[in-house]
């Protein structure tokens, strides 16, 4: 319920009134860096990592700069190739994850530089990095990441943005049109949160499956991974999420009239694809929640239960997708009498 104040937050001062300039003042000095960088490798664990994959759709579309996005707890211990004219991009809510920390205390001895996007100022992440973005997401009481993951892709999304504007690949007509697009997100989450009811029917539908599948394509690919990783946080069920169009190599085979199938299904390229995907899991008689454009009577008369968003640019719609599939698994695990601000065996920081 707070997301709409965080992103706001998140946005304060730093986009212009009349949406023609973002400016990101912890990124100043490094942005010709940022420009001329070779690459981009993202570290990241947990929904923090998530929110590094859409930061990749966005980085390589509107700024053309190849991205790599990493387990930050994998690299750390691999040997992997970094360069002076790599960008790391450390992702972390907490500012403490020891995985994290050590991945960019790695890079930075191979020379590499350092950026970070954390929602504790002061805390050890920023300390190590040479430059850096804040969200403001405040305090976030629950220890699976909700309105921090909103306000890191934020932050993703206003730096691709920048950084294709200053690369030259956003035409200054696009750039404001973009930023227009997405300072309208905060009020389009108010409009999905008024779904309340609609999601706790849903819930109360699937709250004793075994199991879940989440599939998106694109920019929702990354959603998709993050709705599955909050319902096994805070519900424990047992979830997977694929790329819509990976599900024909393996998921499909557990596809039957017990399995729930979220499908994140907006308005984009992908559009006739995803219908595809729907039909091929109602051929099966898995069940459907697709999360839609809302207006949209196509897949209302195929699925069993769709949930609308407002109609948004593509690149925007993470922002908005995932705030439903948070929602479900939240009365999901209220349902099942979960303690859903501390789950079981999981720590707020994890700084071991
Ligand atoms: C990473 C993370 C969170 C998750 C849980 C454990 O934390 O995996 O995404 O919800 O709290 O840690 P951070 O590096 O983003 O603080």
């Amino acid at each position: 319920y707070e997301q709409p104040i965080s992103i706001e937050d998140t946005f304060r001062g730093r986009v212009s009134l009349d949406h023609s300039k973002i400016f990101l003042g912890g990124i100043i000095d490094v942005l010709p860096k940022l420009s001329q960088a070779r690459r981009i490798i993202i570290a990241a664990c947990g929904t923090s990592w998530h929110a590094g994959i859409v930061g990749e759709y966005l980085f390589e579309e509107f700024a053309r700069t190849p991205v790599e996005v990493e387990y930050a707890s994998e690299f750390r211990y691999r040997n992997p190739v970094i360069n002076e004219d790599d960008v790391i991009i450390a992702i972390s809510q907490s500012g403490e994850t020891a995985d994290t920390l050590a991945a960019i205390k790695m890079a930075k001895e191979q020379g590499a530089t350092i950026l970070g996007i954390c929602n504790v100022a002061g805390s050890s992440i920023p300390r190590e990095t040479h430059a850096g973005v804040y969200t403001h997401a405040g305090v976030e009481i629950g220890v699976a990441s909700t309105k921090a993951f909103t306000s890191q892709v934020t932050v993703l999304t206003m730096m691709a943005f920048l950084l294709g504007k200053t690369k030259g690949h956003i035409k200054d007509v696009d750039y404001k049109e973009l930023i227009g697009e997405l300072i309208q997100v905060p009020d389009k989450i108010r409009t999905i949160l008024q779904s309340e009811e609609q999601i706790k029917a849903i819930a109360e539908t699937y709250k004793d499956a075994n199991n879940a599948l989440y599939l998106g394509r694109g920019y929702l690919f990354p959603v998709a991974l993050e709705g599955a990783l909050k319902l096994k946080e805070i519900s424990y069920i047992h979830a997977e999420g694929y790329p819509a169009a990976e599900m024909k190599h393996g998921p499909i085979a557990l596809i039957d009239e017990n399995m729930p199938v979220f499908v994140l299904a907006t308005k984009d390229k992908s559009y006739e694809k995803i219908v595809s995907n729907i039909q091929e899991v109602k051929a099966r008689n898995g069940k459907v929640i697709a999360i839609v454009t809302k207006g949209d009577d196509v897949i209302k008369k195929m699925a069993d239960h769709v949930i609308e968003v407002p109609d948004c640019h593509e690149a925007i719609a993470p922002l908005l997708t995932s705030i439903p599939l948070q929602f479900v698994s939240y009365h999901i695990a209220v349902m099942r009498g979960c303690n859903v601000d501390q789950p079981r065996n999981l720590a707020k920081s994890v700084t071991v």
